[in-house]
């Protein structure tokens, strides 16, 4: 082992696929958090990948919990530390799209609710990754899952994804935010600036799944980087009662160039890429008006 690997909280070793979305946003996710941190993980590709049984990448304390109750067993890791008069030790989740958008949503709308002091970060993948790559609530339109497959009357998935910054933002918590793997700097940034406050914290992260969406490894960032550019994701945060757009890419990018590198996108016709241009400006045009931009 190197020393710059050593370097990391999430260590090397883990069983990722090579260019996994997701391993990258846990070292990103807890270079930025640092050591005085306790880790809360949903079940899910990181969780399998991490902590099999001698070995564990964590390099930080970490627990591994269900589904139905990871947001409210951080909850109660926050109460007992605070009960200890522990002020300073960050509560973490971390959890994938499944975990966040629909299985676990409950348990993560009341430490919303009640406001815990917990960061809540959601690899968004956009797929049900480790259980063979069903469609979640974050899959995005047309996107083609082992659950939402392609035939001649239905092709890929017919809904679009959950807002879930605006939902999360809407149960008025301190800090919610919309981040991508391929802007590290802005990642760092909302990370940071989550933690400054006292309640709960929720940033979602655009990590992409090379194995689930049907694209080689090595073009990982590439692929969450054009999600960002031909505005289908959104780097944008909610503060103090205001969303705030991060990043708005000047020059728009056809949504096709990116739907062109992932397999889940290969059955769509050109009508149906034109639908996801149109759903993709009105979206933008919807983000712009949260943010104030004209
Ligand atoms: C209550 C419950 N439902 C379903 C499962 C099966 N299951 C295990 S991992 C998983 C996929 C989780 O998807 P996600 O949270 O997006 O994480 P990823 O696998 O993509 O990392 C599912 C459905 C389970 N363990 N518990
Ligand atoms: S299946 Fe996807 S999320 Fe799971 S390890 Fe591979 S790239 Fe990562």
């Amino acid at each position: 082992m190197t020393k710059s690997t050593n370097a990391h909280y999430y260590a090397p070793g883990h069983s990722g696929c090579p260019g996994c979305g997701p391993s990258n946003c846990m070292i990103q996710v807890t270079d930025a958090i640092g050591k005085d941190a306790i880790i809360v993980n949903a079940t899910g590709c990181i969780e399998i990948n991490s902590s099999l049984y001698p070995n564990s990448a964590w390099r930080l304390p970490y627990i591994h919990v269900l589904f139905e109750n990871t947001a409210s067993v951080a909850a109660g890791v926050s109460a007992a530390l605070k009960a200890k008069g522990n002020n300073h030790t960050k509560v973490v989740v971390t959890a994938g799209d499944g975990a966040t958008y629909d299985i676990g949503f409950g348990a993560v709308s009341g430490m919303f609710e009640r406001n815990d002091d917990v960061l809540y970060i959601c690899y968004d993948n956009e797929l049900y990754a480790n259980t063979g790559v069903q469609r979640s609530g974050a899959t995005p339109y047309g996107a083609a899952t082992t659950t939402s497959f392609v035939g001649k009357e239905v092709r890929g998935k017919q809904t679009q994804k959950k807002p879930i910054v605006e939902i999360a933002a809407m149960h008025r918590i301190p800090y919610a935010a919309s981040a991508s793997i391929a802007y590290p700097q802005d990642l760092k940034m909302k990370i940071e600036k989550a933690l400054k406050h006292e309640g709960a914290k929720f940033i979602t992260v655009n990590s992409p799944c090379c194995l689930g969406a049907g694209f080689d490894g090595s073009i990982s960032i590439k692929v969450a980087r054009l999600a960002v550019q031909s505005r289908l994701w959104f780097l944008f945060e909610y503060e103090n009662d205001e969303f705030k757009l991060n990043f708005n890419p000047e020059q728009k990018l056809p949504v096709k160039e990116y739907l062109s590198l992932q397999k889940r996108f290969a059955h769509l016709n050109e009508k149906e890429i034109a639908l996801i241009q149109k759903q993709a400006d009105l979206n933008y045009g919807r983000i712009k008006k949260l943010c104030g931009i004209k």
